[in-house]
């Protein structure tokens, strides 16, 4: 399984599934922002779908609902089944995934190949501005992906979800994996989600702004976040002098993080000093649902230049409407 952390490897044979090809939503069209269609990555094999229906799994029945939120109205490219295929008795309709190839959207494709949920890519193209469709607000206010719809929600009703932290929680209560059900083992898990959401992913997200993509290179900037990076990893490596994972097991809590500490290069982090974190890293990297779920349209992504004037239009000097 592919080890690198810049460049994890196209998906393996393992998650090859059949594509659905979507019809436009009715619902809803992108409009402002949604400038072009991202195009097809994976072989896959399509299937037709009826407008109501919005994705067909090979071997799968049609959703039952029609899921009510607004969903993008560009094609779908991708269904990634996992290991679901192999336990094909219960009928699943696939979750949506609204995403893009980053360390924060790397969290739910793994989550959802770890708990081989059949799922759907929405490409969510955040350098040509995608983001900012209307239909992809309905589902994900704060412009940011990733976003998941679940046509088989609570109720048996179609549910979106948006923020990362928030999905891992969806996902680990509706599977029961990774994610315990015991207040203790439960408030171990969160504390650590917690402290990525607010703290590594901020935190390296600006590392890697200042480092890699400002226009100007600010060194105060750069000492900031490179040092707070440095700090982040010390802490993550203090917790796992005695424990495999964050919190103890494997867990939700270790999935948030590995996109952001694989890339601690990036960050300016040499992680010589940090011994158990790097023995964790490789534990992870060696996980085949991790290489899968962060070789998810990894390519479509490293094809983009974050220098170019036209993506930092779109993504850096964001400010309220009006
Ligand atoms: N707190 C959010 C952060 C998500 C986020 O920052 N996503 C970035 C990509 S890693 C994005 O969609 N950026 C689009 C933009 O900046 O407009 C989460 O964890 O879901």
């Amino acid at each position: 399984m592919a080890r690198s952390p810049k460049r994890p490897s196209r998906p393996s044979s393992r998650r090859s599934g059949s594509a659905a090809k979507r019809t436009p939503s009715r619902t809803a069209a992108p409009k402002a922002g949604a400038s072009a269609s991202p195009k097809p990555t994976a072989k896959r094999t399509t299937a037709k779908t009826s407008p109501k229906v919005k994705t067909i799994a090979k071997g799968r029945a049609p959703a039952k609902a029609t899921p009510r939120v607004a969903v993008p109205a560009r094609s779908t490219k991708t269904v990634a089944r996992g290991g679901a295929q192999r336990t094909p008795a219960k009928r699943q309709a696939p979750i949506e995934l609204f995403y893009w190839s980053t360390p924060n959207g790397w969290k739910i494709s793994i989550m959802l190949e770890e708990c081989r949920l059949p799922y759907v890519v929405r490409p969510v193209n955040i350098t040509k501005g995608e983001q900012f469709a209307p239909s992809f607000l309905a589902i994900a206010p704060n412009n940011r992906m990733p976003a998941i719809v679940d046509p088989d929600g609570p109720g048996r009703r179609p549910i979106s979800v948006f923020e990362s932290g928030a999905i891992l929680q969806y996902l680990g209560r509706k599977t029961g994996k990774l994610y315990p059900a015991d207040e203790r083992g439960r408030v171990e898990v969160e504390q650590w989600l917690m402290w990525q959401m607010g703290g590594l992913g901020p935190m390296a997200g600006q590392a890697h702004h200042f480092r890699g993509y400002a226009p100007e290179q600010i060194p105060y900037a750069i000492k900031r976040y490179t040092d707070e990076c440095h700090r982040l990893y010390g802490v993550m490596n203090r917790r796992l002098a005695d424990r495999p994972f964050l919190a103890g097991k494997y867990s939700i809590a270790d999935i948030a993080c590995i996109g952001w500490a694989s890339r601690h290069e990036r960050q300016g982090v040499d992680l010589a000093a940090f011994p158990h974190l790097a023995r964790w890293l490789d534990t992870m990297l060696a996980r085949p649902a991790v290489a899968r779920g962060m070789a998810v349209q990894a390519g479509e992504a490293a094809q983009v230049d974050m220098k170019d004037p036209a993506v930092q239009a779109v993504l850096f000097g964001q400010r309220a409407p009006g």
